[in-house]
Parts: C-alpha cells; sequence; structure tokens
C-alpha cells in the first residue's frame, strides 16, 4: 500500500519548467513561457511547502509572480500529481524530448530542430546521430556543435547524478517526517553528506533505532515518492526516489544508535581516523559500538563513542579529516557559528531592482526573525536584466529608507548597493554617491572569461575603492550550472586583509560560494565573512540556514562572521573599514 506524501515544491516546479520548455518547442508567447520559469525558480527555492499552504486555504497569490491562473495550477498540481495543461501538451510531442533539453547547449529551439529534422526524440538517439556524423548536417549545427553535443550527452549518461543540499533537504525533512508519523520510531537522524551539511549529496543515509525495525523498514519502502525497492532486509533497506535520488536506511538497537549514526555520517576519511585511533588504544569500533575485547564500552551516544577514543564531541560539519581530531585532542576545536548567531544580514534586493519585495516587506520579515538590521542592496544600472539602479533611483532609495528607518522600532535597514565590477575593476556608480550609503557590496556579473591574472587584478582594484566593503559571491560559481572564474582567491582574502575589507559567503542554496575551503582560508588569514541571504524576496531569508551550514564546514566561528556583531559593533566595524582605505 502507498502512503500519501506531500507533494514538494520541486515537483511543481518541475512541473511548471516543463510546461515551459513543452510551450516553447511548440513557439508559444514568450511571456507565457516566462511566467512558467519565473514560477518554477521562485518554487526551487520557496521554503514553506505549497502543499501545506493550499491546505491551510492560505492565498497562493501572495507569492511572487503566481497570478490567478498559476495559483490555480499549483493547486491542481497539489491534488492531483500532475496539471492538464502539461498532460496535452505531452500528448503533441513525445514523451523523452524534455530530455534532451538537459543538454548544455541545447535550448527548446535547437531540440525542435533535432525533433522535426531527424526524428530525434532521446538521449540515446542523440547521441547515436552524432558520432555518426548526422548531426553536422542539419542547418543550423556545424562541426563543433555537434562535437560538444557528443561530449555533453557522454557526460550526462555516464554521470553519477548529485543534488543540490536544498533538494535534497525538501526530500529529507519529508521523508522523515512521514517515518516519523508511523510510530515505530526511537531515533532518526539523516547522516552521511547531508548531516556534514556538504553543499551536494550522492545519496542519503537514513540511520534510526527501534524496537520494531521490520514494520519501520516496510513503511520505508512504501513512501510514495519509491520509484523502486532496490533491496529490501530485515535490518536495511534501499529504495531509489522518483526524483532519481536514492536513499538507503538502516536501523539498529538504541544502544548502538551513536555509534551507527557515527559511522554513517562520515565522511569515510573521518571515520578511517577515528578507527585507527580506536586500534591505538587496543580497542575495536564499528557502527555497532566501541569495543574493548567483546565487551561495548561505547556506541548509545556519539558522544560517548568519541569519548573513548579519548575526543571530545566532533561537529558533524567538521568530519572530514582536515585537521579535526588533531584539533579536538589538542582542544582546539572551534565553537562553530550557529543561525541564531546571526544579528542581521547584509545582502538583500527589493522590488527596486529585481526583488520581490517592498523595503518595508523585507524590514518586516527581518524583524520578524530576530535580525537588528538588514542591509538594501539592489544591483546597480549595468545589470540591465536586473533592472539596476541609477544614481537617481538610488538617490531615491536612500531618501525611502531615511523615512522608514524613523518609523520602524527594533531593526534598522542599511543604506547600500550590490555595485557590478567593471572589466577594469572601477565601480557601477559614482563615487558621491558610493559615499553616501553605509556599505557597499561588489560583485562580477559578467566578463567571466578574463584570465587569472586580470580577473583578480580587476577584483583587487574594486576592493582598493575607499567605499567597498564586502566582495559578493567571489568566485562567481552556480552549482551544476557554471563553474568559479578562475581567480585567486588566496590573492584576494590578503587583499581583503590589508584593505580592511570582507568576503561574502553567498547562501544561495545554487551559490553557496565561498566554498568551505575558502572559507577556512579567509579565517586563518583573519578575514571576516558575511553570511548573505542575496534574498531575492521575504522567504529567501531562509537560505541563511545553508551558508550557516557551509560556514560550518569551514570552520567558522560566531567571532568569524561579519553580521553576528550588533549594529553598534557593525557601524564601528564599516566606518573603520572605509579609514583604513582612506589610509591606504
Ligand atoms: P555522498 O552520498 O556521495 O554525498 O557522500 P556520503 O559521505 O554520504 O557517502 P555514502 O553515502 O557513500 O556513505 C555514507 C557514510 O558511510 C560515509 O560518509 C562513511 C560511511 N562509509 C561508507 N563506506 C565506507 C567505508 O568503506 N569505510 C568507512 N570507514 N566508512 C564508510
Ligand atoms: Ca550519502
Ligand atoms: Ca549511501
Amino acid at each position: 500500500m502507498k502512503h500519501p506524501v506531500l507533494v514538494h515544491n520541486a515537483d511543481v516546479a518541475a512541473v511548471f519548467q516543463q510546461i515551459a520548455d513543452l510551450l516553447e518547442i511548440e513557439g508559444d508567447n514568450p511571456f507565457r513561457i516566462r511566467a512558467y520559469r519565473n514560477a518554477a525558480r521562485m518554487l526551487g527555492t520557496l521554503a514553506p511547502n505549497v502543499q501545506t499552504m493550499v491546505e491551510e486555504n492560505r492565498d497562493l497569490k501572495e507569492l511572487p509572480g503566481i497570478g490567478p491562473d498559476l495559483a490555480a495550477k499549483i493547486i491542481e498540481i497539489v491534488a492531483t500529481g500532475t496539471c492538464a495543461l502539461r498532460e496535452e501538451l505531452r500528448q503533441e510531442l513525445p514523451p523523452a524530448i524534455h530530455e534532451l533539453l538537459t543538454v548544455p547547449g541545447l535550448g527548446p529551439r535547437r531540440v525542435k530542430t533535432l525533433y522535426d529534422e531527424r526524428n530525434i526524440q532521446t538521449l540515446d538517439q542523440l547521441a547515436k546521430a552524432a558520432r555518426d556524423g548526422e548531426i553536422s548536417t542539419i542547418p543550423g549545427f556545424g562541426k563543433r556543435a555537434e562535437q560538444r553535443i557528443l561530449e555533453a550527452v557522454q557526460a550526462r549518461l555516464s554521470k553519477a547524478r548529485r543534488f543540490r543540499i536544498d533538494t535534497a533537504a525538501q526530500i529529507a525533512e519529508s521523508l522523515v517526517s512521514y517515518l516519523r508519523a508511523g510510530g515505530d520510531i526511537t531515533r532518526i537522524e539523516v547522516a552521511g553528506s547531508y548531516r556534514r551539511r556538504q553543499d551536494t549529496v550522492g545519496d542519503l543515509d537514513i540511520v534510526a533505532s527501534s524496537a520494531r525495525p521490520v514494520r519501520l523498514l516496510d513503511r520505508f519502502v512504501s513512501f510514495g515518492d519509491a520509484a523502486n525497492v532496490q533491496s529490501h532486509g530485515t535490518t536495511r533497506a534501499s529504495v531509489m526516489l522518483r526524483q532519481g535520488i536514492q536513499v538507503d536506511a538502516r536501523v539498529v538497537a538504541d544502544t548502538s544508535f551513536g555509534a551507527a549514526l557515527h559511522y554513517f555520517t562520515g565522511s569515510k576519511a573521518h571515520n578511517i581516523a577515528v578507527r585507527r585511533l580506536a586500534q591505538s588504544r587496543g580497542l575495536k569500533l564499528n557502527e555497532y559500538g566501541v569495543f574493548s575485547a567483546e565487551r561495548r564500552i561505547a556506541g548509545e551516544t556519539e558522544a560517548g563513542v568519541f569519548k573513548a577514543v579519548g575526543l571530545p564531541f566532533i561537529e558533524p560539519e567538521l568530519r572530514e579529516n582536515r585537521g579535526e581530531i588533531e584539533a579536538a585532542q589538542a582542544g582546539h576545536l572551534p565553537t562553530l557559528v550557529e543561525l541564531s548567531d546571526l544579528k542581521g544580514d547584509l545582502h538583500a534586493h527589493t522590488k527596486a531592482s529585481d526583488g520581490r519585495n517592498s523595503l518595508r516587506e523585507m524590514a518586516l520579515d527581518a524583524q520578524r526573525r530576530g535580525f537588528a538590521y538588514l542591509a538594501i542592496t539592489d544591483h546597480s544600472q549595468r545589470l540591465k536584466i536586473a533592472h539596476g539602479l541609477d544614481s537617481a533611483a538610488l538617490a531615491k532609495q536612500i531618501d525611502e529608507i531615511d523615512r522608514l528607518n524613523e518609523e520602524l522600532n527594533g531593526i534598522t535597514l542599511l543604506k547600500g548597493i550590490e555595485v557590478d565590477i567593471n572589466e577594469d575593476g572601477s565601480l557601477d556608480m559614482p563615487d558621491a554617491m558610493l559615499a553616501r550609503l553605509d556599505l557597499v557590496v561588489g560583485a562580477v556579473h559578467g566578463k567571466f572569461g578574463l584570465p587569472r591574472e586580470k580577473q583578480t587584478e580587476r577584483i583587487l582594484r574594486a576592493m582598493d575603492h575607499p567605499c567597498f566593503t564586502i566582495l559578493a559571491h567571489p568566485t562567481g560559481r552556480m552549482i551544476f550550472e557554471r563553474g568559479a572564474y578562475d581567480v585567486d582567491m588566496l590573492r584576494i582574502i590578503r587583499h581583503a586583509k590589508e584593505r580592511g575589507c570582507f568576503l561574502e559567503l553567498n547562501a544561495q542554496p545554487e551559490r553557496l560560494d565561498m566554498t568551505d575551503t575558502c572559507c577556512m582560508a579567509a579565517r586563518r588569514e583573519g578575514v571576516l565573512v558575511s553570511i548573505g541571504s542575496d534574498a531575492h524576496s521575504t522567504f529567501d531569508l531562509d537560505d541563511l540556514r545553508f551558508g550557516i551550514g557551509q560556514a560550518r564546514r569551514g570552520w567558522l566561528e560566531k567571532k568569524d562572521v561579519l553580521n553576528t556583531r550588533s549594529l553598534r559593533e557593525l557601524k564601528a566595524i564599516l566606518s573603520r573599514s572605509r579609514l583604513a582605505a582612506a589610509s591606504t
């Protein structure tokens, strides 16, 4: 029997994305297509679950970009799992054609050509046509395009798929609540790379303790999202979910839960190092416990396992065998930053550029989250697709913020800008305007292909501007979409130190830029990191949790993070940063 499960936001987003693609292949109205794409993107990062919103009778039209038509479609998808429009469009086109759209470089228009001209409907057919040299004979596709398609398809067909942490989180959270609702659980955790808060995960590893393991695993394999059951025993089972992610579940006796959790949290390198430590003390360590001869001396809790091998508790995010065991032995483990340490956010957008909410809505939402400040950093004018602000628009926003701050109580809006860093390192806003702001967030939004030396110089010159405060998403990577641009991060970090400015850890789950190792380097060099939501709507402030996960992987403590400071401390730091710039 299948149990009813939550419809994930990602499911609704996927239906909208498919509708947009199919409409585009059919050559439909571009505005209609864009509305579906925007809605899909919004749903992809929306924290509240839309099924829950529908059940609570909340008005979906309060979501950014959702009008009556899309709201009705969401309700339809939540109720039926699909939507009549998609089914109609699918009838009109071959079923696997949307897979072709996942090949980099193949947009809907080219897919349509491949279909119309050569009846190519699947990835396998595409790979074969490219190998046979057929693609390059189609008008609009040359030899180079054919070669690129061949490489991309082969990579796609062979690549083990990974998933972004936010996608994994939606699935993991609903699976755990489904399992808990069955009532056979003593303790449960999602272990593996998910618990270590890696930016992507290969699969999910569930560890549970239960007095009725067989019933628990029966329930697990009956999860509504399970597309097929790969193994199903009395202590472990594996399923492949229809989203393409595999989930492994292990059930142990509660006396072994800590040992199993430690083992399946990994990483493998950490596990091996800890086991070696156990062996050096004449102990045996496995997923059931720590044993001295045949006697179990620990295993019920992770803390007990660590203690048995002579270590204090090590946070999961640190368990990569990157020095955490040595630090633990020396009593130098960092006290990792937590979400509740954040006093504000220094990167947020409003309707004035490409955000969805007003200044007031953003301010009140930040206040509701217990923040003392929120920096408004809309785009500068060079970023045309984001409706960036020119001087006049920024001046107007400055006045609006001043007026709003008079009225607000307990939350302060800071005046800022996310200014484009031009190719020569100058900033896309006159100095006189920058000088009127509380802080300046600089970002690279184009010319990603500059050679390393040029790209690095460009950013260093930008940081030299006396008003420059924070370098946003320092490497520009977009997970699964675009690699980091070629840049010397160590030089940038050291320059920030010299210059008295800061680096951002962008918390958007598709960015999580800087990486964990960059955060470690920033900490080592003594440069404060700003964990920025880059929110384009009030909901996006939820993404800060992903930024915190990454910061913790980077060993950051409260003191290493700029926006853990009180408003008063922050203001002092910001004015010191300008003084430092003026004196160099
Ligand atoms: P993933 O799924 O690729 O994102 O990464 P993990 O770390 O979740 O790896 P996974 O799912 O293969 O295994 C989960 C944990 O189980 C892993 O972090 C450590 C533990 N583990 C797996 N294989 C071994 C092994 O051969 N030796 C040891 N010591 N531990 C292992
Ligand atoms: Ca895993
Ligand atoms: Ca696994």
